[in-house]
């Protein structure tokens, strides 16, 4: 396998084992069809690209009934429309933005030139009738030459640069549609972040890839698209914010900074230590869970059907037996079973109407605005980021 980068022969430094697709909610009748594949990550050893080895295909990831919606978070609502207004201070005539899922952002921009691009038909759909300019696709270059002529001073995306495998088709087709003087502004979890906290649940099928700078820029300038900048940001338990453009050398100090804050990132051993940390969690959690349920007899129920829970349950071999269900605010997931280890996924009323003794955290990147709302909730929190502890 070659990194999808840099062309780099790369290998796996740990695996994960048979996963499901990490958004494959399914009821009892699809069992026997359910998909899997095998998840491992590695890290290009020339330009530093963390991404995992094989990646399901585009289409059975996100298609008709994708169930994530980005509004279902009050606070990350907050965080796109601030996401939104800082793009517009630099006055763009026309933004087009990259997976735009319900038009949570690409809302702000209606008042301006603005089109989404969006493969899920269900979520491209709300964008729609929220009164937002939404073609339903995959971008890639092909798709750009379709929408050239345009005045596109910034692209933008949140969350989706980091689902793309085909890294310089993407990039291609962005340098196609952008100005001379456009900006390509994205953000996505931080690999540090994930390394710092191991929060080993955000690598699953729909990341392919988990940036850096030093990643970002070591492999977009390949395909002539320059780091300029980057910010940091809290979004799932620490995102960054990249800005970059079409000319060379206009790196700010602060990504200069933060590129020489990366040395880290290049050494193996960090990897190493990565691995280790995982495989001390799954122990800790699954004694953690066994010690709840088959001594003390408490009832643990998840919180928060996240792509992220699909990872820490397989990998942790978490079965019913461990977690009598996991609570939902989305629709579409609930009545179904989490793929994989088919835990049954209800309605959060069921979580109000009959609290557990235990919840755990799957949802821990809104960890914030759920403390604020379950403040009547007598149990304690099991969770696994930034380590196993009962609160
Ligand atoms: O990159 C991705 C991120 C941005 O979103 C995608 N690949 C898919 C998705 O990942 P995720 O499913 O891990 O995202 P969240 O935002 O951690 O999912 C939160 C889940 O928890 C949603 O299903 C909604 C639910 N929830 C809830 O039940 N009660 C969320 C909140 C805030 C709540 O109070």
């Amino acid at each position: 396998m070659k990194c999808r980068a840099c062309n780099t022969p790369i290998e796996p430094f740990m695996s994960f084992g048979r996963m499901p697709l990490a958004n494959g909610f399914l009821t009892a009748e699809q069992i026997p069809t359910e998909e899997f594949y095998n998840l491992a990550p590695a890290v290009c050893p020339q330009c530093s690209l963390f991404q995992i080895m094989e990646q399901p295909m585009p289409d059975r990831m996100f298609h008709s009934q994708y169930p994530y919606y980005t509004s279902n978070s009050m606070a990350m609502q907050k965080h796109f429309e601030a996401f939104a207004n800082k793009v517009k201070e630099r006055d763009p005539l026309f933004v087009i933005e990259l997976g735009c899922n319900d038009g949570t952002m690409l809302r702000h921009f209606k008042d301006i030139g603005h089109l989404g691009i969006e493969p899920a038909a269900n979520v491209a759909k709300v964008a729609i009738e929220r009164g937002c300019n939404v073609i339903q696709g995959f971008f890639d270059h092909k798709f750009a030459q379709s929408i050239i002529g345009s005045d596109v001073n910034a692209v933008v995306a949140a969350n989706v640069i980091c689902h793309v495998a085909d890294l310089p088709d993407l990039a291609a087709g962005v340098r196609a549609v952008l100005k001379d003087d456009g900006l390509f502004i994205f953000e996505e979890p931080y690999l540090p972040a994930m390394l710092n906290r191991n929060s080993f649940d955000q690598v699953y099928d729909e990341h392919v890839f988990m940036f850096s700078a030093s990643s970002v820029r070591n492999a977009f300038s390949r395909y002539g698209l320059y780091l300029m900048d980057c910010e940091p940001q809290w979004a799932h338990g620490g995102s960054m914010r990249y800005t970059l453009g079409k000319q060379r050398d206009r790196m700010t100090d602060r990504a200069v900074d933060r590129l020489l804050l990366e040395a880290v990132l290049h050494q193996p051993g960090t990897y190493q230590q990565f691995k280790q940390n995982v495989e001390r969690a799954k122990q800790q959690l699954r004694s953690t869970i066994i010690g709840l349920t088959k001594i003390s007899q408490k009832r643990v129920v998840g919180y928060g059907a996240t792509s992220k829970s699909t990872t820490v349950l397989n990998y942790c071999e978490l079965t019913p037996d461990d977690i009598e269900y996991i609570s939902d605010t989305t629709p579409i997931k609930q009545g179904k079973l989490s793929p994989g280890v088919h835990i049954p996924v209800k309605p959060y009323s069921e979580f109000q109407n009959n609290p557990p003794d235990v919840a755990l955290l799957f949802a821990w990147n809104h960890r914030e605005e759920i403390m604020a709302k379950e403040t009547g909730f007598a149990g304690k929190w099991l969770n696994y980021v930034p380590g196993v502890s009962l609160t």
